[in-house]
C-alpha cells in the first residue's frame, strides 16, 4: 500500500528509535485484534502507525497546530500536555497525508483518554497502544489475555490500570477518560 510506505517512512525519519519500535508493536497487536474481532485490517494499520504521529513535535509546535485549526481544548486537555500529541494526530494526518477516514482519525484522536462509545477499531487502537509488545508493566499481561478473550472487558481492566496510575500520581483525569470507563461498565 503506498499510503503505509509513505507514512511508515516519515515516522521512521522522524521518530525516535524507541517510539518508531513502540508504534511499529501497535501495527502488529492492532492487525491482531482486528482479525480476531472482525474490524477491517487494512485500516487498523493506518490507524496504528499514524497514532502516535506527533509525538516528535514540541509543546510549542503542538499549541501551533491547535490555533491554527481552531481547536479548543477542555481545561483538563489545557492542563495535561501528554494528551495534546493524540488531539493534533488527526490534523496532521489528515494534512500530511490525505487521510480523510473519520474512523481512523477518530482512532488516533481518542488513543490517549478514549471516550464515551468508542467504535470497536477505536478501541483496539486504545488497547494496543497499552498492551503492545515492548510494554512493559505490572498487569500488562493480565490485560493481553483478557483481551483475547473479551475486548471490552480487556480494555476496561486497561482503562481502570490508567486510572489508578494516574491517582497514584496525582494527575488529573479527563472527563473522556471517566466516560469511556463508565460507558463499559454500562455495556457489560
Ligand atoms: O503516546 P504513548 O506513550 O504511546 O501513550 P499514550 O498516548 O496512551 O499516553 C500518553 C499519556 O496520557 C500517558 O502518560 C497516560 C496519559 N493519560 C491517558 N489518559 C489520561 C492521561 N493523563 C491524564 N492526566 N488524564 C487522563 O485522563
Ligand atoms: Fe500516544
Ligand atoms: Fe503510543
Amino acid at each position: 500500500m503506498m499510503n503505509y510506505e509513505i507514512i511508515y517512512n516519515y515516522l521512521k525519519e522522524n521518530l525516535e528509535d524507541k517510539r518508531f519500535i513502540h508504534t511499529m508493536g501497535v501495527v502488529s497487536t492492532a492487525k491482531k485484534l482486528a482479525n480476531l474481532y472482525g474490524v477491517d485490517e487494512k485500516r487498523a494499520e493506518i490507524a496504528a502507525l499514524c497514532h502516535d504521529i506527533c509525538k516528535n513535535l514540541s509543546n510549542e509546535e503542538l499549541l501551533e497546530i491547535f490555533k491554527n485549526n481552531n481547536i479548543e481544548l477542555s481545561i483538563s486537555e489545557k492542563n495535561t500536555q501528554t494528551l495534546w500529541h493524540s488531539i493534533a494526530a488527526p490534523i496532521v494526518a489528515k494534512e500530511k497525508f490525505n487521510i480523510n477516514d473519520e474512523e481512523i482519525l477518530g482512532a488516533m484522536r481518542w488513543h490517549t483518554t478514549g471516550k464515551l462509545s468508542m467504535t470497536k477499531l477505536e478501541k483496539i487502537i486504545y488497547i494496543a497502544d497499552m498492551i503492545e509488545p515492548s510494554r512493559r508493566f505490572d498487569g500488562v499481561e493480565e490485560i493481553r489475555e483478557a483481551v483475547l478473550k473479551d475486548l471490552d472487558s480487556g480494555v476496561l481492566i486497561g482503562v481502570n490500570h490508567t486510572i489508578r496510575y494516574l491517582l497514584d500520581r496525582g494527575n488529573l483525569i479527563d472527563e473522556n477518560t471517566i466516560a469511556f470507563r463508565n460507558g463499559l461498565i454500562l455495556n457489560l
